[in-house]
């Protein structure tokens, strides 16, 4: 059993997970995608001096520092892992590299053949340093503020894999599902496994609820999505249940439309992009499970009153139901940290209908 991360006496959960638990709680709890990063002074002096960004986030002492920064500033409800998605791929030992100004690189898998020299017994040595720094933070956070741990989903990863960095339009991966399928699932298979291993491994070290982000699911038309989205996420949060079970899981599907509902069926919350109505979410997904979002992150570059109402739109609409007050996407460099501290405000002084 993993141990309760509330201090003896209390008996208290944090918030976050006490309200994927759908306990009634006296306000709905607050983090960011994105909460770490280039918005932040200390962030671009800390990444100064950390050298290579896999580096950076395999250096348990640095990674365990930029989760810290955003949390020491505003007092979100939850501190998310400071690493990424294309942590994995390196693992299984494509070689990834993310250069200033273009984003992620990777040696793009040329066929099935790519796949079949992928190391998956290796994975896990590979990135023991996460699990490490995961440990690590436990210690360092307030009891009261969750920790997160995360993995990206396989469509999403396979996206970086075979297109060799950020696309435009995903040719090469869609074309790949639709011709060869076959062989395509063998990678789907592939990291169906490594990530389940790696949030369980994540959940084991101390993370007390795991994101799975599938921010390029939206590509896809209905049936793919099923098979490369929706089937994915089902098995890897069975293997998740099995391992951990005290551990919720939230999917982060963006560009699901209508197939939200069936994401919801799955998981213990889901994510809203900013294109999901409010409305309809209350509607037709809290009975399912905890809902997530979904600010515009544009809004917090802006700020002031535009930025104050929508938040209390969403907080007044989705609050009773089930909620976890979030960004529909990640925060954005050129955000103003104060106005992410005028929101911070808000959201801590918010108080249940
Ligand atoms: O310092 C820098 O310039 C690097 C910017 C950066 C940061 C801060 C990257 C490069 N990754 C991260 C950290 C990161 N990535 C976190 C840390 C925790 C936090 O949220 O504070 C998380 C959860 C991720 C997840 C991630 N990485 C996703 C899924 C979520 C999302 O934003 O959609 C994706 C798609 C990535 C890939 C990635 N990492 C970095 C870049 C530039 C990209 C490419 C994004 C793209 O293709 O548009």
């Amino acid at each position: 059993m993993r141990e309760e991360s509330a201090p003896a006496g209390t008996g208290a959960a944090p918030l976050l997970v006490r309200t994927l638990r759908r306990e009634a709680t006296e306000r709905p709890p607050f983090w960011f995608m994105r909460q770490a990063g280039r918005y932040l002074p200390e962030y671009r002096a800390l990444r100064a001096r950390a050298g290579s960004f896999l580096d950076f986030c395999l250096t348990p002492a640095l990674a365990v520092e930029a989760t810290l920064q955003p949390v020491r500033r505003y007092g979100m409800d939850a501190a998310i892992l400071f690493s990424d998605i294309l942590t994995v791929p390196y693992a299984l030992g494509q070689q990834v590299r993310f250069e200033e100004g273009t984003g992620p690189r990777l040696e793009a898998l040329p066929d099935g053949a790519g796949i079949d020299a992928l190391d998956a017994a290796g994975a896990a040595q590979r990135l023991a340093p996460v699990y490490e720094a995961v440990a690590q933070l436990r210690t360092e956070l307030p009891a009261q503020t969750a920790l997160i741990g995360f993995a990206g989903a396989p469509w999403t990863v396979a996206s970086y894999m075979i297109e060799g960095g950020t696309s435009r339009d995903f040719a090469r991966i869609r074309r790949w599902a639709y011709e060869d399928p076959a062989g395509f699932s063998h990678l789907i298979d592939l990291l169906v496994e490594t990530t389940s291993a790696h949030l369980v491994a994540q959940a084991r070290a101390g993370a007390q609820v795991l994101q799975l982000f599938d921010t390029w699911i939206g590509t896809l038309p209905e049936e793919q999505m099923r098979r490369w989205g929706i089937a994915p996420a089902r098995r890897i949060i069975e293997t998740v249940r099995r391992a951990v079970p005290d551990v919720p899981v939230i999917l982060f599907p963006r560009g699901a439309g209508l197939l939200y509902e069936a994401y919801a069926e799955l998981a213990d919350g889901v994510s809203l992009d900013t294109t999901v109505p409010i409305g309809w979410a209350a509607q037709a997904l809290q009975d399912r499970c905890v809902v997530q979002g979904n600010l515009d992150p544009m809004l917090v570059v802006v700020g002031g009153a535009a930025m104050l109402e929508a938040a209390q739109r969403i907080l007044e609409q989705l609050g009773p139901g089930g909620l976890i007050f979030n960004l529909g996407h990640g925060l954005v460099p050129q955000t103003p940290p104060e106005n992410l501290a005028a929101l911070c405000d808000l959201l801590r002084d918010w108080k249940m209908r």
